[in-house]
């Protein structure tokens, strides 16, 4: 017999720690931690088991599966995306033959067990492609269905992440199977960028945020990589946990498609830096824009239309910008710098 169990991929990461704590404070289920690095010790207590791989080692995996069966996959193991455009290869490698990998094995396991695996991927505000700064001004809040034109090898890789999901929910082996036999269940959310309170993000292009706050709770000087103007979507981590699992809750016949948009604000890094500048007093930002990564945030839209999640399964996020400064950010990078554990 197979234990069930949740599996985690990428759960070293920033939202890997959200989600563990979460789902190992709330619920009974056992989960299993994947991550290339040995697991963050504060997240132990939580797991059945972690284990340090790759999701390109099917080896691993064929390991994995005999002893386990997966009733839902987090799917949180990616490459970003200012590090995917140093090697497009290895992005390519990871953010999709990882996740083919992961949706073949729920898929598998959906035929042999029966029960449809849950597979919930985040994917991101990088699908979108805006070719200027008018016309990014002029889309306003795009929606899921427009301006699906990346021009990095993350968002390409995150596009055809959801069309291999949607493929895998609903056509996969279309020719071949029994009648009657259903696909893996996947769902997918387009993140905007995330600010975390624990972890500093590595290797995004939304990273100038999260570094500006993290660097100023530490009383250090930031250079932002981007203009003072530059404006594109924004949530609170713990609103990114609520919103997978609320997706991971939804009945499926709520759902009008299988990759939602969410979000929750989306200031300018300067409005940013004076909103910090409020609640620290030594704040010492300056604004240096690297060129290259400054295209890439330019064709992401300034904010996204999100009414589909709202209006399929209730999604509404608990944090504008200054809640989620004032009772998450704010005490909890104080928390974390007397504590000793530094921003
Ligand atoms: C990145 O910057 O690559 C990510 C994202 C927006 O998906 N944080």
């Amino acid at each position: 017999m197979r234990e069930p169990v949740l599996l985690v991929t990428g759960a070293n990461g920033e939202i890997g720690h959200g989600l563990i704590e979460r789902i190992g404070r709330d619920r009974r289920e056992k989960i299993v931690a994947l991550d290339l690095t040995p697991l963050d010790p504060r997240l132990a207590e939580f797991c059945h088991e972690s284990l340090v791989g790759s999701i390109l080692d099917e080896a691993l995996l064929d390991r994995l599966v005999s002893r386990y069966e997966f009733r839902t996959i987090f799917h949180l193991a990616a490459l970003l995306s200012t590090r995917a455009e140093f090697s497009p290869r290895a992005a390519h490698d990871v953010n999709v033959s990882g996740t083919l990998n992961l949706l073949q094995m729920a898929a598998d396991q959906t035929e042999w067990s029966g029960r449809r695996v849950k597979f919930l991927f985040p994917s991101s505000i990088a699908v979108y492609g805006l070719p200027d700064l008018e016309e990014k001004a002029r889309a306003d809040r795009v929606r899921e269905k427009s301006w699906n034109l990346p021009t990095t090898m993350y968002g390409c890789n995150k596009i055809y992440c959801e069309q291999l999901g949607r493929y895998y929910c609903s056509y996969y082996k279309q020719l071949g199977a029994a009648d009657g036999v259903r696909g893996v269940d996947f769902r997918a959310l387009r993140f905007p960028g995330l600010i975390s309170a624990v972890t500093v993000p590595s290797g995004g292009t939304s990273d100038f945020i999260p570094e500006m706050l993290h660097a100023v709770a530490s009383g250090q000087e930031y250079a932002c990589f981007v203009r003072e103007d530059t404006r594109i979507p924004f949530m609170a981590m713990p609103d990114a946990i609520k919103a997978l699992l609320m997706l991971e809750a939804a009945s499926e016949d709520s759902l009008s498609w299988r990759s939602y948009n969410v979000t929750s604000f989306n200031p300018s890094a300067a409005e940013f830096r004076d909103e910090l500048a409020k609640r620290w007093n030594d704040v010492r930002v300056t604004f240096e824009p690297h060129l290259k990564r400054q295209s890439i945030v330019d064709s992401w839209p300034a904010d996204v239309n999100d009414d589909a999640a709202r209006e399929d399964w209730a999604w509404a996020p608990d944090y504008d910008l200054p809640r989620a400064l004032d009772d998450y950010l704010v005490p909890g990078m104080r928390g974390r710098i007397e504590a000793g554990e530094g921003a």
